[in-house]
């Protein structure tokens, strides 16, 4: 058995080796490498103090700022296992989470307050709440109540080494809904947080620690954790953490300040980046953009490149495969695709059948690498249809050319039949974004009075009240395509509903569009 705990190689390992005086991490205030892991040593004394076991669930529903890098390590320290929250849950929601993970403790910000006490007052098996700002404490008598403060302070029982976990004990449970259904607990290792590491973080991305990390997609998320806690800090590099909500605006402002080189967005968010009024040179100090999450538009991707001045590599990731395993890399990108495997993961899109397609035909994305979760946590049968053997099926439908780069045509599951024939929703939602008064667009099927599929829209104007027709987009896409991939309805509306990183939820725009 190999000892490795990713506390030490995320932070002690740079402490001790060079990198004692640099910045780690840089939120609401700074912490250098030294701090960091003086930091986490004193929170991961002080969560054992509480009485927590190797493998006790710890959940955390946090600003992205220096508390929760602290306490997330902190849990990795300890032979904890860190279970970060979707900080957009309601109390019910949040509430059969904590449930569901058997969470001892709970370390909440003041912002979640509603929604944490509700839970965790509902939630049997929390013993302590760990609050951190000015938090309302509102939970019975049974929880025991501190604040984050007690947690930095010196421990009773210091913890000078980290836990001995070895590679395969659990460090992170990331609960995932995907697009559709109930959220569940995919199961990471220690090692997997090393292995996203090496195979993206230095592979691919080429991190340095020279490089500034600033990430839209928050830490709970599977993106986020992996931008601006993993690939920065076990590189030795900085993470600039931005507690606020994420808008062209505050991240323009942030990056001018903080000087960011590698950026890591969502197409959505680099969507209204080009629809803000942002100076261009916001981000000039930005050497790679990253994006994932969904497929980046290649008209997008170009006019990033023209207005701010970075070129996007474009990815595809899971919270299953802890990060990206699909991606374009530096000298190589192809717009419009997401790329080739990242190094370590083999990627193959199969038929129905379950055989390799040949190039140029569509089928479903299969990847099987070392960073993918040991399971879900208490969902078998969820478990038996995703993981097969050491594959996972991704759910998502890809075509891989001749020359090994793969494409992304939409979730497996959105392909629809129109008069017989597939329609691929993506090829019609490009078709209605080329419109020119159109900023979103998301097709799905619905059935029609006949009870047979049609293509559907829903549609986001650039300016609410422009005066364009459901006539005119259809007759637009006619012109454009052929004609039984034309949506049969258009609906106008305010937003699409997305996920945390902006991955469009096909299932509530039906029923957005049935409503
Ligand atoms: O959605 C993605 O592409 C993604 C990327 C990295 C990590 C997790 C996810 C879901």
């Amino acid at each position: 058995m190999t000892l490795f705990n990713a506390a030490d190689f995320l932070v002690h390992r740079q402490a001790r080796g060079g990198f004692a005086d640099k910045t780690a991490v840089e939120g609401t205030r700074e912490r250098t490498y030294a701090e960091l892991s003086a930091d986490v040593a004193r929170a991961a004394a002080n969560l054992r103090g509480l009485g927590l076991h190797t493998d006790d669930r710890v959940l955390f529903v946090m600003v992205d700022d220096v508390e929760f890098v602290v306490s997330l390590l902190a849990a990795f320290h300890a032979g904890l296992v860190a279970v970060p929250i979707s900080t957009m849950y309601d109390g019910r929601e949040l509430a059969e989470i904590v449930e569901d993970s058997g969470a001892r403790a709970v370390v909440a910000s003041a912002e979640f307050a509603g929604a944490v006490n509700e839970a965790v007052s509902a939630a049997s098996e929390v013993e302590h709440l760990v609050t951190s700002g000015d938090f309302p404490v509102s939970v019975p008598d049974r929880v025991n109540v501190l604040r984050w403060e007690a947690l930095a302070a010196e421990p009773a029982v210091p913890m000078p080494e980290p836990a001995a976990t070895d590679d395969d004990a659990w460090a992170l449970w990331l609960y995932t809904s995907g697009t559709t259904g109930k959220p569940k607990a995919a199961m990471h290792r220690h090692a997997n947080i090393r292995h996203v590491y090496e195979t993206y973080g230095r592979q691919t991305l080429g991190i340095t620690s020279d490089d500034r990390c600033l990430s839209v997609a928050k830490i709970f998320f599977a993106y986020g954790v992996g931008n601006s806690v993993f690939f920065p800090l076990a590189a030795g590099a900085t993470t600039v953490l931005e507690p606020r909500r994420p808008t062209p605006e505050v991240f323009g402002e942030r990056a001018r300040a903080a000087r960011p080189t590698l950026f890591f967005g969502v197409p959505t968010f680099y969507n209204a980046m080009v629809h803000s009024t942002l100076p261009d040179d916001a981000f000039a100090s930005v050497r790679l953009g990253v994006s994932a999450g969904e497929p980046l538009p290649r008209a997008l991707q170009e006019k990033v490149l023209a207005r701010f001045g970075f070129e996007i590599l474009d990815g595809i990731g899971s919270t299953e495969a802890l990060h990206i395993f699909l991606s374009n890399v530096p000298d190589d990108i192809r717009h419009g695709t997401t790329g080739r495997p990242v190094p370590g993961w083999d990627v193959e899109v199969r038929d129905a059948d379950g055989n390799v397609c040949p190039p140029g035909e569509p089928g479903e994305l299969f990847i099987r690498g070392a960073s993918l979760a040991v399971g879900y946590w208490r969902r078998t049968d969820a478990q038996r249809s995703v993981f097969l053997g050491d594959w996972m099926r991704t759910g998502d439908t890809y075509m891989r050319d001749e020359e090994g780069v793969f494409t992304c045509l939409g979730r497996s599951n959105d392909l629809l039949k129109a008069g017989g024939i597939w329609v691929t929703p993506g090829e019609v939602e490009a078709r209605i974004l080329a419109h020119p008064a159109v900023l979103e667009a998301a097709v799905v099927g619905s059935e029609d009075e006949a009870g047979l599929v049609k293509p559907v829209a829903a549609v986001v104007l650039k300016t609410p009240h422009d005066a364009v027709t459901e006539r005119e987009i259809i007759d637009w896409c006619r012109d454009g395509l052929a004609h039984f991939k034309a949506p049969r309805a258009v609906r106008f509306v305010d937003e699409l509903p997305k996920t945390a990183t902006g991955k469009l939820q096909r299932f509530r725009v039906k029923q957005q569009l049935a409503g």
